[in-house]
């Protein structure tokens, strides 16, 4: 099966509306064909810096908006954040994600991020970040240090996004992700359903992931992990087979991607989670807290993963990753773009969908 760049709309609505059984067949199936099924890729997470996040993000527990329960901390000594990569490493994982609650970091906190990545990369780990928006010098430089995969989320759908999020727009959301491309990152992209969204707003995200020029490695599903304090803290839990046919209708869109269970999983059964993988999804965050919030017990998780018969997979670093290099061996069908800059990578309006990777109009 070739990867694709040009679905529509309405083809990934189609893939929505599918029987569930006939879906998660179809899912598997692709899955299958791209990867070893009983392999799963596990990632830590840490909050190097955390609370008072100058954005107004509804869901997040660190916007400096809402009143959380949550203490703010100042940025994590480097040798803390690498003992807690160690201990990752310890336990399995093979990638160490650090995660800021930044709009974007500052010139003045480049060296501290630069040191954490060279620190954890030594260690023999993937390593990956997420600040919030890059300049592509800072993307460049990220690069150089090792960084192998940047976490930015699309989060929904372009025409939700407006009523999640007022202090940024969805083209700073792309504009980044087309930094970290045209540095030579892999791409973790992703969103989070249950934020009282619609279904076709759920087509809309994988509508914008599955269109880029080249798609993300990782697609993190996160499914809303309600806050008290913040304005989606009482939103009802979107039924849990709907988050399953999105992680089934992205797997059939990215087939070569890693799609991740991400936030949200603490709540779900041990038959919830192996339907989430029988419909492709082949990575998750792994270890008792998320940034901020509970992340499912590790002791159940080893327990799931004996009783399902999976394998942890091993860390796959990249020793300095280039625009090419980045891209295999994930998306080695998907068109090189060994030349993409910024400007290149960077979409055209969603009402003409982009075709600058050669894939053919629809
Ligand atoms: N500040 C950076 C940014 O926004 O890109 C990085 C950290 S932010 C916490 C990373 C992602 O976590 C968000 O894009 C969102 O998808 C997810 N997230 C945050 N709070 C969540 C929640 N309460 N439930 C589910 N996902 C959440
Ligand atoms: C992603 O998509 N989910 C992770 C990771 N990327 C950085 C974060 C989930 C955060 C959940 C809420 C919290 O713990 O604060
Ligand atoms: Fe800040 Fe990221 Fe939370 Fe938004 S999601 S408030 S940018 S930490």
């Amino acid at each position: 099966m070739t990867v694709r760049n040009d679905w529509s709309r309405d083809e990934i609505a189609a893939l929505f509306e599918l029987p569930f059984m006939d879906l998660v067949f179809q899912a598997q199936t692709v899955h299958r064909e791209h990867f070893e099924p009983n392999t799963i890729q596990v990632s830590t997470l840490l909050s190097i810096k955390t609370g008072n996040c100058p954005e107004d993000c509804s869901y997040c527990s660190q916007s400096g908006h809402h009143n959380t329960a949550l203490q703010a901390e100042k940025k994590l000594a480097v040798a803390k954040v690498l003992e807690a990569a160690a201990e990752a490493q310890r336990t399995g994982s093979s990638r160490f994600c650090m995660g800021a609650a930044w709009r974007n970091p500052h010139e003045r906190d480049m060296p501290y991020v630069l040191e954490l990545v060279q620190g954890v990369k030594a260690m023999g780990m993937e390593t990956c970040m997420t600040l919030g928006m890059l300049t592509a010098s800072q993307a460049q430089r990220l690069q150089e240090a090792g960084l192998d995969y940047y976490n930015h989320n699309l989060d929904t759908s372009r025409e939700h996004y407006p009523e999640i999020i007022s202090t940024r727009t969805y083209d700073d959301r792309l504009d980044t992700l087309a930094h970290v491309r045209a540095a030579g990152m892999k791409v973790c992209s992703g969103g989070i359903v249950g934020l009282g969204e619609q279904r076709e707003d759920r087509v809309g995200l994988l509508f914008e992931l599955a269109t880029l020029p080249v798609h993300p490695e990782s697609v993190p599903i996160n499914l809303l992990v309600p806050v008290a304090g913040t304005p989606l803290g009482e939103t009802a839990r979107l039924p849990v087979l709907e988050w399953i046919r999105t992680i089934a209708v992205a797997r059939i869109l990215m087939p070569k991607s890693y799609v991740r269970l991400s936030a949200g999983r603490e709540s779900l059964s041990e038959s919830d989670q192996a339907l989430a993988f029988m419909a492709g999804a082949n990575s998750l965050f792994y270890g008792e807290k998320l940034l901020t919030t509970p992340n499912a017990d590790t002791g159940r998780d080893e327990a799931l993963f004996a009783t399902l018969g999976l394998k942890k997979e091993a860390p796959r670093p990249s020793v300095r990753a280039t625009a090419v290099d980045a891209m295999a061996p994930t998306q080695s069908a998907q068109p090189s773009l060994p030349s993409l800059n910024a400007a290149e990578a960077t979409r055209v309006p969603a009402a003409c969908p982009r075709r600058l990777a050669g894939s053919t109009p629809a």
